[in-house]
């Protein structure tokens, strides 16, 4: 069988990667496979959410290097409420430089990331050094990467051979990546083209931006589906929703954030058991 029918807590189960495992025991536990992304520029705005947001949401997704007054007690209280809320943190930094400046990238400067990020994120672009480089950072504290296999904006360069190569890469390193960015089940189109069975391969949680219910695009690139489509359609495991919840700027109401949570929460859960009766 394929990997799409089965659940999140038979994966967990066999995982090999540390987060990826507690990543899918938390979607099974909280009945929810919500990414809520939050692109906001304040302490207070990005706590606020990640407060409001926590109850629903298997991992919060952040852009660190956006917070005007990012200090280390930011990255405590978040931690606090990882713990309160029983969420995994994301920081989605996108690296995508050589080995020997990613591991410092990822361990160093004022932010630290592989200190308090259980997940971050890479592209390919400069060759599988990218990998070895993270992984001498990040393996040792049980952290787990998502590899930019496809990218959800119009026109974007990551298709076809590049992806593939995404595909390939992370069997290489099966301890550490744990997934993908992609915008649908990469890894088993790969393994069909290979004569393997889908489902016999390894198992990688795709990861999925580019989420609405409300809109089809922000006019700068973005291109929206809905979680029935992404989960269901696609295959993918995970939605991962930004404006669509917060409402952009410095964040919608905390009333609205939980209504728009429960919206998506339900809407991610129920594709994934229509997706698990198909
Ligand atoms: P929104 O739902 O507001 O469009 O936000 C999407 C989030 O996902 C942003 O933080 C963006 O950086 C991220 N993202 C994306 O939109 N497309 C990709 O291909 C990869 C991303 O990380």
């Amino acid at each position: 069988p394929s990997i799409t029918t089965r659940t999140y807590a038979e994966r967990a189960a066999k995982h090999p990667v540390p987060v990826a495992k507690q990543l899918l025991d938390i979607c099974d536990r909280k009945k929810t496979n919500l990414c809520v992304s939050v692109d906001v520029t304040s302490k207070a705005g990005l706590l606020r959410i990640a407060e409001a947001a926590g109850p629903y949401c298997c991992c919060i997704k952040t852009h660190i290097d956006i917070v005007e007054d990012f200090d280390r007690d930011l990255v405590q209280q978040l931690q606090a409420l990882a713990d309160k809320h029983d969420f995994l943190i994301w920081e989605d930094r996108k690296f995508a430089d050589i080995g020997s400046t990613v591991r410092l990238q990822y361990s160093s400067g004022i932010y630290k990331i592989a200190s308090w990020a259980h997940i971050t994120n890479a592209h390919l672009v400069p060759g599988e050094g990218i990998l070895t480089g993270l992984a001498s950072v990040g393996l040792p504290l049980g952290r787990g990467l998502l590899l930019l296999a496809e990218m959800s904006a119009k026109g974007n360069l990551a298709t076809g051979e590049y992806t593939a190569k995404n595909v390939e890469a992370a069997r290489r390193h099966p301890e550490f990546v744990m997934g993908f960015v992609a915008m649908r089940r990469v890894d088993e189109r790969e393994e069909t083209a290979g004569g393997v069975a889908p489902g016999e391969g390894a198992d990688y949680v795709i990861m999925t931006p580019g989420v609405g219910l409300d809109s089809k695009g922000d006019g700068m690139g973005q291109q929206y589906r809905t979680p029935d489509e992404v989960i269901r359609e696609s295959g993918c495991d995970v939605i991962i929703v930004g404006r669509g919840i917060y409402g952009g700027g410095d964040g919608n109401p905390n009333e609205e954030i939980v209504k728009q949570c429960k919206r998506y929460q339900e809407a991610g859960w129920k594709a994934y058991e229509d997706r698990l009766r198909q």
